[in-house]
Order: structure tokens, then sequence, then C-alpha cells
């Protein structure tokens, strides 16, 4: 038994994207919760289990899968057939797992603190920046159309989806803004906003 606990236009909203991806709208129970939003609208619900309260959260058979990173890996191990992430023993997983490992220890700081306009010499170090960040997209982008290679995978789907909700994050460079666009011409990328959209509405009538 899978559950999400989700909110519209969240992090988890990622993770709408990824279950519709994998086609597994039939597995999986959304439970949409409310969370506490940056501009003092919303709070925590106390039906959802999350340990702070947050969204995304993923319940398998009573044990609790939190963070993005850590959810989306769950997901694409345990429904493999959609290609959607290499599974333990493919030549790739090493690569899969550094992109899901690189966004959440690196990404999202680097895009935090240029938000919250910070800066300071321990975070650079720590972290690198902006310039690093876009450094290393492009890098990947220059001989393969999507982060893996050939193939639109959930590392693209997670590194994308900030760019999406946060465009002054977006990196200024041909080739990244080109795999934008061929990230969000997937027909996952309407059916989420939709999706959004549409629990948005509900929520606001309930
Ligand atoms: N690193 C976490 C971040 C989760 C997160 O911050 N989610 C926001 C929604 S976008 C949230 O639930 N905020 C409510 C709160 O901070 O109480 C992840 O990627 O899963």
């Amino acid at each position: 038994m899978l559950t999400l606990y989700y909110s519209p236009m969240s992090r988890a909203s990622r993770i709408i994207r990824l279950i519709d991806e994998l086609d597994i709208w039939s597995e999986i129970e959304i439970r949409r919760v409310s969370v506490a939003r940056l501009d003092g609208a919303g709070g925590q619900d106390p039906s959802n289990p999350h340990p702070d309260g947050k969204v995304p959260l993923l319940v398998h058979d009573g044990v609790e899968i939190w963070e993005s990173n850590a959810i989306i890996l769950y997901l694409t191990d345990l429904f493999p057939k959609a290609g959607m992430g290499p599974v333990a023993g493919d030549p790739l997983r090493g690569r899969y797992l550094s992109w899901l490992a690189w966004y959440g220890n690196v990404v999202e700081p680097v895009i935090v603190m240029g938000a919250a306009e910070l800066s300071h010499p321990i975070l650079t170090a720590t972290f690198r920046g902006q310039a690093e960040m876009t450094e290393r997209l492009v890098r990947a982008l220059e001989d393969s159309p999507f982060l893996m290679g050939e193939q639109f995978t959930a590392a693209d789907l997670l590194m994308v989806s900030p760019f999406t909700w946060a465009p002054a994050s977006t990196p200024d460079h041909p080739l990244v803004r080109a795999w934008i666009e061929r990230c969000d011409a997937r027909p996952s990328a309407e059916r989420t906003a939709r999706y959004d959209a549409e629990q948005l509405q509900e929520a606001g009538a309930a």
C-alpha cells in the first residue's frame, strides 16, 4: 500500500509528475494536505505524518520515506519498467544516484541561497554557486539531450523542477534552455500542471 502526502504546487508536484511518467496512478493513494507556505499562507496539517510537517512524504506499508530524491529513487526502483531510472546492476546506476544526490546536497542549497541573496565564503567553499551548477549541467548536455543520455529519466525530472517554479534561478545558457524546453514538452509536464490546478481549486473550495 503506497500513499503520497501532497500539496498542490509544491515540491510534491514533482512526485505527481513521476507518478504520471511511471503510469502508476492506480498503485498509489494521493492524500492532499496543507503545508505552511513561504508567504505565510496555509499551515501544518495534523493528518500529515511527515516529521517536519512537509511534503512530499511517501508511506509504503507503514514505512515513511521523506525527501524528494529518496522518494524518486524508491519509486523508480519499485517500478523499473518505465525506464525512468537505472536499477542496481545497470552500468549507469552510479550516474543516476549522483544526479539525485547532487540535486539535494548542492542544487537546492545553491538555489535557496541565491533566492535569499545569501553569500559567505564558507557557503561558497561548501556548495560552490550558480556558475558551477550551470557548468555541470552544460557539460552533461553537450553530448546528449538529457542528463543521463538519450532518454529522459527521473534525474531530469528532479533537476528541472526548480527551474519551472523559480525561473529566476534558471541558468541562462542555450543548452540548458533547450533541455528545459525538451523536458517541458513531455505530456507529464502539462498533466502535472493540470492536476495541481484542479487540486488547488478543490482545496480552495473545501
Ligand atoms: N528537501 C525536502 C524539502 C521539502 C519541502 O520543503 N517542502 C515544502 C513545500 S515546497 C514544505 O512542505 N514546506 C512546509 C514547511 O516548511 O512546513 C524535499 O525535497 O522533499
